[in-house]
């Protein structure tokens, strides 16, 4: 019998595995596909992360967790994980981007710079700043490498003796009096816990969450920089942009080969079904990123080059979801996504381990429980 079997090895589920074969106990994980594939939602090269959160300062505490794992994670790799940029959120002063983040940055003491329009066109003029707007730098953001955190994460597991099944798909979990069963078309497996992180494929496996964990499309896009020297890490922030009633953007500098990415927060909000392939990018995605890089980073992203799909899984609130399920102890259930659920993959990977092997932990969840998110819903 296993400790724990966790299911899905994207972001949330392979963070887990590692930590619970790194604290020495008997661990299988289970991946249907492949890890960081290209209908889920970790590939794509690079994730945000910033530690004045505008979603709402009760992030904070997590965030501080989540950067100390995420360097001992690098030193346990001895892999560069985690680049710090900066990260610029830009909008009116009293708006959702700005107004969150100073009040985080007020709650916590977080060190920030607010910077205006003569001061942007002096120190970033790749970004364009309407009057009335301000730039806030959090000096702690920077950018995640989302694929070296999930291979890095399976390595140090197997390392740490955990057994990974990649290329097999659970089909049931069937909770018993002291354990659960976890069923696959070739197998059975029988574990004390079983942590379920299968992404936009949770209502599968965990039917409590259909309707309320929804799939969406999403589409990124990578720009060649007209000055590829100004939009290296060194000499460029990651981006957030409010723009109102149409919504927020988010920009990296040149990471890889493919230039600047930008992307838009939940995209079209188009809801799709998990088991079908993502429908491609078209025109009408490509028009709507290529208008705001023309319009707010004209001379930091010119050509497009290329553009992908991937998948949010919203929940209520753009929360998270992470907690046993209602009456199933042996079942441990993580969406943690709502578009901004990457950067907090080390201290979730910590989570999933204390509530799976010791039934509750001390870091502060209480907002990622159900009964946080049934009162939601019966307050919406
Ligand atoms: O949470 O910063 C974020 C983010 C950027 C792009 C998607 N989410």
């Amino acid at each position: 019998m296993y400790d724990v079997v966790v299911v899905g090895l994207g972001a949330m589920g392979s963070a887990a595995v590692a930590e619970i074969a790194a604290r020495g106990r008997k661990v299988l994980g289970i991946e249907a596909r492949h890890p960081a594939h290209k209908l889920g939602s970790s590939h794509g090269d690079s994730r945000i992360i910033r530690l004045g959160y505008h979603e709402d300062p009760a992030y904070v505490p997590l965030l501080r967790r989540a950067y100390g794992n995420w360097r001992r994670l690098e030193r346990r790799l001895g892999a560069d994980i985690l680049t710090k940029t900066g990260v610029l959120q830009i909008g009116h002063p009293d708006g959702r981007l700005v107004g969150g983040m100073l009040k985080s940055c007020a709650e916590y003491g977080l060190a920030h710079e607010i910077l205006e329009r003569a001061a942007m066109e002096d120190r970033f003029p790749g970004f364009v700043l309407e009057s009335g707007e301000v730039a806030v730098l959090d000096p702690n953001g920077g950018y995640i490498r989302p694929e070296t955190a999930i291979w890095g994460n399976l390595r140090l597991a197997m390392e740490d003796g955990a057994e990974l099944h990649i290329g097999e798909k659970v089909t049931a979990i069937e909770p018993g009096a002291n354990s659960v069963t976890i069923r696959s078309p070739s197998a059975s497996y029988r574990a004390r816990k079983v942590v379920v992180a299968t992404g936009s494929w949770i209502a599968e496996l965990v039917p409590r969450v259909a309707g309320r964990a929804v799939p969406i499309r999403q589409v990124v896009a990578w720009y060649r920089p007209s000055d590829d020297f100004a939009a290296q890490p060194q000499r460029m922030p990651c981006l957030l942009r409010d723009e109102g009633d149409r919504g927020s953007y988010f920009g990296f500098p040149q990471i890889g080969v493919d230039g600047v990415k930008i992307g838009k927060h939940t995209h079209f909000h188009e809801p799709i079904d998990p088991d079908r392939e993502t429908p491609p990018v078209n025109d009408v995605d490509t028009a709507m990123l290529d208008s705001f890089a023309a319009r707010r980073m004209p001379s930091v992203a010119t050509v497009r080059v290329r553009a992908v799909t991937c998948r949010y899984t919203m929940l209520p609130g753009e929360d998270f979801l992470i907690d046993s399920l209602p009456g199933e102890p042996s079942v441990v259930v993580c969406s943690a996504c709502s578009g901004h659920g990457f950067k907090f993959t080390s201290v979730i990977g910590e989570i999933l381990a204390d509530l799976s092997l010791d039934g509750g932990t001390d870091l502060p969840i209480a907002r990622f429980s159900f009964n946080a998110h049934l009162e939601l819903e019966e307050t919406a």
